[in-house]
């Protein structure tokens, strides 16, 4: 297994449009392996394989406190999206250090298939639904801070490049 590099916010690969994943093979399982590792590693709830420069539809999920109810959405979609709506204070492994409301959906049903291959339907809501909603974003090219003012996406944009000006000098 192995710890992957996470891409860092605004890099425009964030913003690639992931492929539907189409073959169920070995190196489909050892990405998905990878994939938790890094997220465990981090630590994070979640992460789509945009983050890891890797564009295809796959996301790990593991919301539970103790670590052991790993997720696994290979070419998810959602099927239907509760009117109600909630806020949630995200943070995203792109964006270290940066939490912000998201107002989305309280309730998603979502349509996936397994590391098999199998289709499975989910109904999710608490954690769980803000996270899969954050996630399938991240496969659309969308990070969670163009939900914010405009003005606050520009001082995130300066944070995170100064941040990475830093590192390199
Ligand atoms: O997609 C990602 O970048 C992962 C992200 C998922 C997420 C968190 C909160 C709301 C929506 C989506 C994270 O995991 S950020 C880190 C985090 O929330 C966390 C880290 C350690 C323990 C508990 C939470
Ligand atoms: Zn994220």
């Amino acid at each position: 297994m192995a710890v992957l590099n996470i891409l860092h916010y605004p890099d425009p690969r964030l913003n690639k449009v992931a492929q539907p994943v189409t073959e169920f093979t070995p190196a489909l399982r050892q990405l998905v392996a990878d994939m938790a590792e890094t997220m465990y590693e981090a630590p994070g709830i979640g992460l789509a394989a945009t983050q890891v420069d890797v564009h295809q539809q796959i996301i790990v999920i593991d919301t539970s406190e103790e670590k052991n109810d790993l997720k696994v959405f290979i070419n998810p979609r959602i099927l239907s999206s509760s009117a109600d709506r909630k806020t949630y204070e995200e943070g995203c492994l792109s964006v270290p250090g940066i939490y912000d409301n998201v107002e989305r959906p309280e309730r998603v049903t979502v349509q996936a298939q397994d590391v098999e291959g199998k289709t499975f339907t989910l109904e999710a809501d608490e954690l769980l639904a803000v996270c899969l909603q954050h996630e399938i974003d991240h496969l659309q090219g969308k990070v969670f801070v163009q939900y914010l003012s405009r003005l606050k996406q520009s001082r995130i944009r300066h944070k995170m490049l100064k941040r990475e000006q830093q590192k390199v000098a």
